[in-house]
């Protein structure tokens, strides 16, 4: 005979929003010291979706489509999307496709992800270890160390981190995992950044200040995960995502990304 358990809640619904807000609250995003306390407890998490759900099998109808990864791949137009305010389509400049690119001619959000943010659902079939990278470029200045980065978050993915050629890794802040990145990071997010003062839009993608790392997510079943992309510096063009296996090198990757992911509608 199975007999059904009492569920006690230890604290009032009025009590646990008071500690939810408190959480939102005390977390500036800038120092990284959010995720002190964090370690062990997932529930803390401060945003919705940020909770590592893992991935669903269902096209997400609040976006609308799903782009499918093919043979380890996917290649996206990244203004193959719909934007909130801010975000403004471009089409100067060499070595762009599509529609242009899309930059950010909001407010800078330099320590605050999660803003403006865009989101890419991607229908993972082959499992595994993803290497992140995207065509982008400073559109402002010349100084390539300015308007040259965005946030980048994976929040329902097993694993997102950067890793260097000598195999030491960084994580971000707020993951509750360790070392974290050099400069800004928080909730999960990584600041992506572009180096070099030649402004031509090139394939690359790095985390943590002075010390570059590569940028690889986990996704340890086939599903739907999402891909968030918010915000940093003003005038940081983004012209196209693009993921692929880790066993793929960069150069093979390129070379096959004009293929583009099928974009598929729910329904
Ligand atoms: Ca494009």
């Amino acid at each position: 005979m199975i007999s059904s358990g009492t569920l006690v809640l230890s604290c009032s619904e009025e009590d646990l929003t008071e500690i939810l807000e408190t959480s939102e609250e005390t977390d500036d995003g800038a120092t990284g010291q959010d995720d002190m306390d964090n370690e062990d407890n997932d529930s803390d998490s401060d945003e919705e979706g940020n909770t590592d759900p893992g991935p669903t099998d269902e096209c997400p109808g609040d976006i609308g489509f799903v782009f499918e990864e093919a043979n380890g791949i996917l290649s996206i137009e990244f203004e193959d999307n719909d934007f909130p305010e801010g975000w403004v389509l471009k089409n100067d400049g060499d070595d762009i496709s599509g529609n242009g690119y899309m930059q950010w001619e909001g407010d800078p959000k330099m320590n605050a992800p999660g803003n403006g943010t865009v989101v890419f659902p991607v229908r993972i079939t082959q499992p595994g270890t993803y290497r992140f990278i995207w065509n982008s470029s400073f559109r402002m200045g010349d100084d390539g160390t300015e308007h040259n980065d965005s946030w980048l978050r994976f929040p329902d993915a097993d694993d997102f981190f950067g890793r260097k050629g000598d195999g030491s890794v960084v994580y971000p802040n707020g993951s509750g995992k360790t070392p974290n990145p050099n400069g800004s990071s928080s909730d999960g997010w990584f600041k992506i950044y572009r180096s070099g003062d030649d402004n031509s839009f090139k394939w690359q993608a790095s985390t943590s200040d002075h010390d570059a790392h590569d940028i690889y997510v986990t996704f340890s079943n086939s599903g739907v995960y999402r891909i968030e992309i918010s915000p940093r510096s003003d005038f940081h063009g983004i012209d196209r995502l693009l993921l692929f296996e880790e066993n793929l090198s960069q150069n093979e990757a390129i070379d096959a990304a004009d293929t583009f992911s099928v974009r598929t509608s729910c329904e």
